[in-house]
């Protein structure tokens, strides 16, 4: 803990918020507050700043409140502050559907707008299972996900997803007919991989048994983070995804690519469709679309998927579904400037120059105290550490700590550490971000 960084709240201020995902008792003995932030560093509430080593939560690449989009939220919540989505629309929200079609490289996409990376899952798995109903396929209802996968915590984003903590406590809840595809993570095979490892990409073949077990006929589609990113940067195994497109392809499944980290950039591209060169069905974006200011996601569908839903009278809704701050004016100001700024100051190729700077010095990690295994891709890495016996997920928390004491904030989950800078670090702060988390697991050790 730094100094007081509670400066002058009592226990009593922070006993209402129930926080998300946090260990509320422990927090709240021992609270980390954050008061201000400005390009890539936070202040906290004791006066210290911070590195900002997950960009927020893998939403902020511009850093924090940049001039650019604070002025265009400003004037626009002067101008409309909220228009209904339902039945009127607000022009900036076209042509920013527009944009981000174009921005995708597939202009021709139609684009669903949301509020959140988990609303962009469940509103992509109902596209989908309704797509293949339209087109009068509707025996085609199963899903299918991924082991470790991360796709928010809507009822069907922890139904599809892997990670078992987010399932186990709400199984009546989750949606029925759903398969998961094993995760790519062997350390055995692809410890320390910089990169994509070349191991793996038969894991797709995964997809061909479940096929086999279900038939084509009764699946709807398959969803994966392209690089799973909160389980702790799981990097595809090279020709992995291409096969599970070729295998969807072959058999009518949709496949969906869950980009709500990889969107806008992460890995160097704009979508990781393109790092990848594999163009799914249906894209999920939310976080840096608009560089987290105000929430705001959403779904890329294909024409074809569209156009299967435009039949039927045309006084008729044609897809029930959306959400009352669906393309909330102020979320779209803010990616319209998100846009600007990303276009304008080439700050997509930057993330693409420091990414062999990252991975550079994550991995000279390799042999410190603690380390099990180091991974990254793009302007991502993870480290994970060896537990302390008895008491999972305590060691990585260790680490957290000794860095955020030290002037860096990584993001820890159960035994991994990652790190995510913003695309407009400089080379030294990414190295020095490493050097902090280097002592800090020294520290720990
Ligand atoms: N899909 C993916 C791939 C995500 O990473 C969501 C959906 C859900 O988004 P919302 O906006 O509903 O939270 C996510 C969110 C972490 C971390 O530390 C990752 C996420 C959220 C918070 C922390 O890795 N991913």
């Amino acid at each position: 803990m730094i100094g007081d960084p509670t400066a002058g709240l009592g226990e009593p201020a922070l006993r209402a918020w129930w926080m998300p995902f946090t260990h509320n008792r422990h927090f709240k003995a021992h609270p980390r507050l954050i008061t201000s932030g400005k390009g890539a560093y936070y202040t906290l509430a004791d006066g210290h700043r911070v590195f900002d080593g997950l960009s927020g939560l893998w939403c902020c690449p511009l850093g924090h409140s940049p001039d650019r989009v604070v002025q265009a939220v400003q004037r626009q919540v002067a101008t409309l502050d909220f228009s209904p989505s339902f039945q009127m629309g607000h022009p900036a929200a076209f042509s920013l559907a527009e944009r981000i079609a174009r921005f995708a490289g597939r202009p021709n996409d139609r684009v669903f707008f949301v509020n959140s990376g988990s609303e962009a899952v469940d509103t992509a798995l109902k596209i989908a299972v309704a797509y293949h109903r339209a087109r009068g396929e509707s025996s085609r209802t199963r899903i299918i996900g991924r082991e470790r996968g991360y796709h928010g915590v809507g009822m069907g984003g922890i139904s599809v997803g892997g990670i078992v903590s987010n399932r186990k406590m709400f199984a009546p809840l989750m949606i029925p007919g759903v398969d998961h595809l094993p995760h790519t993570f062997d350390p055995a095979q692809m410890g320390y991989s910089r990169g994509q490892p070349e191991w793996g990409a038969h894991l797709a073949d995964e997809l061909e048994r479940l096929v086999t077990l279900h038939d084509a006929s009764n699946i709807a589609a398959v969803i994966v983070e392209p690089m799973q990113g909160s389980t702790g940067v799981i990097v595809p195994p090279r020709g992995y995804l291409k096969r599970l497109r070729e295998i969807c392809t072959r058999h009518g499944i949709l496949l969906i690519f869950d980009e709500v980290i990889t969107g806008f950039g992460r890995l160097g591209t704009p979508f990781a469709a393109d790092f990848f060169d594999v163009q799914p069905d249906l894209i999920t974006f939310a976080k840096a679309v608009n560089n987290a200011a105000v929430p705001l996601g959403g779904v890329l569908a294909s024409e074809s998927i569209y156009d299967a839903f435009m039949s039927g009278p045309e006084h008729l809704i044609e897809f029930f579904h959306g959400y009352t701050y669906s393309a909330h004016p102020l979320g779209v100001a803010a990616a319209h400037a998100t846009l600007d700024e990303l276009l304008e100051q080439r700050l997509i190729d930057r993330a693409a120059h420091l990414a062999p700077v990252l991975e550079e010095a994550i991995h000279s990690l390799r042999g410190e105290p603690l380390v099990a295994d180091i991974r990254n891709l793009g302007l991502a890495a993870a480290v994970d550490v060896t537990p302390v016996p008895g008491k999972p997920a305590l060691r990585a928390f260790q680490v957290f700590e000794q860095a955020l004491s030290r002037g860096l904030l990584p993001r820890f989950t159960g035994e991994t550490i990652a790190l995510a800078p913003p695309f407009i670090s400089t080379e030294d702060e990414v190295r020095n971000a490493v050097e902090i988390l280097r002592a800090a697991l020294r520290a720990a050790a």
